[in-house]
């Protein structure tokens, strides 16, 4: 879709031109240093139904697939712009909920020059300084970006900026599209203005197919990259086609399928030659490893063969 079309059909957020700026200055940074850089996307976006929106459609995703990916990419030494939905989960935060840290942290004395001294029983927030180690290790080696969206609108400009941001890299960039982004908008000129009354009856609702933005990403945006789209479904028999499917349709290069009941425990790694399933065992989730481990690192291998094979 032609920046054009994307501007008439889906207003600009506030705050887009800006964002732009900073990641393509992030990116540019970081490509001086030789890193590779990663985009995950992550967490669902929201559909609003009215022009002045009470209601939304929106859906289940919590972007802990996103932020447990970041952290495996911060960890092999990637750079990571992460785009998320406002309040889904954050990296090394997620793990560690308002109400366990808000119980657990207590003052050791009042302030003293400015500085405000907490403390905790440590093993009522295990991993706590470790986490808060690694997300300010990241933030001061400024390798790690995070940038807000909330609507679709917002997702699809900020996708955009990122991936202009991101194409001067060529093959060191790789795109890894998690977020659960709506197949399915009202156009701004088809929402009704105010809240929908209830007491018009039962409520039918027209929505548009909103355009699957891989296409220009792949074509046009960041042709160079290394590119990886998430496929979800609930019917097990149909995953694989339909990974498939979307391989032939946008070529690129890998999809990640996976099925609802089991996101966090087994995926398969789909790319046109190849499929790959990646398990959790029994032991390994005891031991506290996450799949996106597993994902992550098995995509780095990837991303540095097409990065030798591009050169
Ligand atoms: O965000 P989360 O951890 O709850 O779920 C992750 C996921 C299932 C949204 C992701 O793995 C995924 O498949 N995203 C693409 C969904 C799709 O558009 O098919």
């Amino acid at each position: 879709m032609a920046e054009v079309d994307l501007v008439a059909e889906f207003p600009r957020p506030a705050g887009a031109a800006r964002w732009a700026e900073v990641m393509a200055r992030f990116a540019a940074r970081l490509g001086a240093q030789g890193r590779r850089v990663v985009l995950v996307t992550s967490g669902g976006t929201k559909v609003p139904l009215e022009a002045r929106p009470v209601r939304f459609l929106d859906n289940f995703s919590s972007g802990r697939r996103g932020a447990m990916s970041v952290e495996a990419f911060l960890a092999a030494g990637y750079g990571v712009l992460f785009l998320y939905r406002a309040r889904s989960a954050f990296p090394y935060a997620h793990r560690f909920p308002p109400q366990t840290w808000l119980a657990a942290l207590r003052p050791a004395g009042p302030p003293q020059a400015g500085l405000l001294s907490l403390e905790a029983e440590e093993k009522a927030l295990p991993g706590f300084a470790a986490a808060l180690r690694s997300y300010q290790e990241a933030a001061t080696a400024g390798t790690f970006l995070a940038v807000e969206f909330t609507t679709l609108a917002d997702y699809l400009h900020l996708l955009q900026a990122a991936a202009q941001a991101l194409n001067p890299l060529g093959p060191s960039a790789m795109f890894y599209l998690a977020a659960a982004v709506s197949d399915f908008y009202v156009p701004v000129s088809e929402m009704p203005e105010h809240k929908i009354q209830s007491s018009g009856g039962p409520l039918q609702i027209t929505m548009k197919m909103v355009p699957k933005m891989l296409s220009p990403l792949v074509k046009d945006w960041a042709p160079k990259a290394f590119i990886i789209s998430f496929k979800l479904e609930t019917d097990p028999s149909i995953i694989i086609n339909r990974a498939r499917n979307a391989l032939e349709v946008y070529q690129h290069q890998v999809v990640v399928a996976n099925i609802l009941e089991s996101i966090h425990s087994s995926v398969v790694i789909v790319t046109k030659d190849s499929e790959t399933k990646l398990l959790l065992t029994e032991e390994e989730v005891a031991k506290g490893i996450a799949i996106e481990e597993k994902i992550v690192d098995n995509l780095q291998s990837r991303h540095t063969a097409f990065i030798c094979d591009r050169n």
